[in-house]
């Protein structure tokens, strides 16, 4: 859990500061997913059916979804929805495209006769985890599964638990997933990264779940590449007095919906404003559909911070490094420039999270936790690599291979201190050797 820096904590305010932590109320799952991967690593198929049975309830024959079955449930959608889900497509994948231009492939020539670069090279196999949840996300499989198919991978595998909407298989299908199985939790991660007679080893998995789909990610890391570690969705406002409460009121809630467990925030330079958007929050929470949900997230992990000034609002934002963070103040371009730890930004009151949640373009698939110190979010990058590569001449070879002889000689690598030299004379290093 980050500490906060007293400097900071001396220069803010808590008028409601939350009751638990995301950081200390993560449920004990680690053996009970070690023996999961175990199990699906060992048994294959066999062992998904069983871990179907045991937490799904459902018997599966197969699981891949047929070119049949994956043209039903598009079939299924109302012409509204599927146009939607179209235009979410479109969004994400043109912004994906835009982000793409920007990874260039460089030659640089170093020195006289070396020559270096890199190659932006898509990953060849990849795994979106597409989770069920409380709520059918009909962006979820777009934000994991487009990007992918942007930066040209070989196979883009998808994974839903078997009760997951039909909706989210005309999603993945829509969102150009190569072959789509019915199987979810922990056993779907342990499936992607071991390999199974049906489902195919990837070589990064991605996507958010529940607390076991996260466990066994972090548990096959290393074998696979992961894309992030997902905790609970947050959102945090940034405000000056310019700051509306009903906006922020309503924001946040929006959020909260999620999960119980939902972290949202108000950071403001105005102990008015404090006041009137947690009284706004309280007074919109009864009638709001989700109450049952957004409640106990305000509840539990609502937070209102009032700050001595603008550098202390922007260093407690920083420090929270919130996954989704709303700027609500006089010059927000002016303060967006001025902030560091964020996953993604909403700059100005008319940028509300949920048009990126759904169809704005940008990917709702972003840090939490505080991982938005050292990452962003889900981009085509991340379903690429940046690989370099070298070729020399003799003059490259001038350059460099006396300081590598040097420092393999010092450090006693002799095999090293051989290759070097053989380049930079080759008849005399082969004598030398015998
Ligand atoms: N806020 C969620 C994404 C989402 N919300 C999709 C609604 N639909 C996590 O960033
Ligand atoms: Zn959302």
């Amino acid at each position: 859990m980050p500490i906060l820096d007293p400097a900071v904590e001396a220069r803010i305010m808590r008028v409601k500061a939350p009751e638990r932590s995301a950081w200390t109320d993560n449920a004990p799952v680690e053996a009970t997913v070690k023996a999961v991967i175990d199990d699906v690593r060992s048994r294959g198929d066999e062992a998904l059916r069983h871990y179907s049975r045991e937490f799904d309830r459902v018997e599966v024959e197969r699981f891949e979804v047929s070119p049949a079955e994956r043209q039903a449930a598009v079939d299924a959608l109302d012409p509204q929805t599927r146009a939607d889900t179209e235009f979410a497509i479109a969004q994400v994948r043109a912004f994906a495209e835009a982000q793409r231009a920007t990874l260039l492939p460089l030659e640089v020539e170093l020195l006289p006769g070396l020559h270096l670069g890199h190659r932006v090279i898509p990953i060849a196999k990849v795994g979106a985890y597409v989770p069920g949840g409380r709520y059918p996300l009909l962006s979820a499989p777009v934000m994991t599964i487009v990007p992918a198919k942007v930066a040209g991978c070989d196979e883009v595998v998808a994974c839903l638990p078997p009760g997951a909407h039909q909706a989210m298989v005309a999603g993945c299908h829509l969102s150009g997933a190569d072959r789509i199985f019915r199987v979810g939790g922990a056993q779907a991660i342990a499936a992607m990264a071991h390999g199974t007679q049906s489902i195919p080893a990837v070589d990064k998995i991605f996507g958010p779940g529940n607390a076991f789909v996260n466990e066994a990610k972090r548990q096959v890391f290393g074998l696979v590449g992961i894309d992030q570690l997902a905790g609970p969705s947050e959102i945090f406002v940034v405000a000056d007095e310019t700051g509306n409460a009903v906006t922020i009121a309503i924001d946040l809630l929006a959020q909260a919906e999620h999960d119980v467990r939902t972290r949202v925030g108000l950071i403001t330079t105005d102990r008015a404003l404090a006041e009137a958007v947690r009284a706004e929050v309280e007074r919109l929470l009864p009638g709001l559909s989700t109450a049952a949900v957004a409640g106990p997230a305000w509840r539990d992990y609502g937070e209102i911070v009032v700050c001595a000034d603008e550098a202390a609002m922007l260093a407690y934002s920083d420090f929270i490094a919130a996954e989704h963070l709303e700027v609500h103040t006089r010059d927000p371009q002016a303060t967006a420039a001025r902030l560091r730890n964020y996953g993604s930004l909403f700059i100005g009151v008319s940028a509300s999270v949920v048009y990126s949640d759904k169809c704005c373009g940008t990917n709702h698939t972003l840090p939490t936790m505080g991982a938005g110190r050292y990452t962003g979010g889900l981009w085509v990058g991340s379903y690429l690599k940046t690989c370099t590569h070298q070729w020399l001449d003799e003059r490259g070879v001038a350059a460099v291979a006396p300081p590598a002889i040097r420092q393999s000689a010092s450090e006693g690598l002799e095999g090293h201190r051989r290759a070097a030299a053989l380049r930079l004379a080759p008849q005399q290093l082969l004598a030398e050797i015998g």
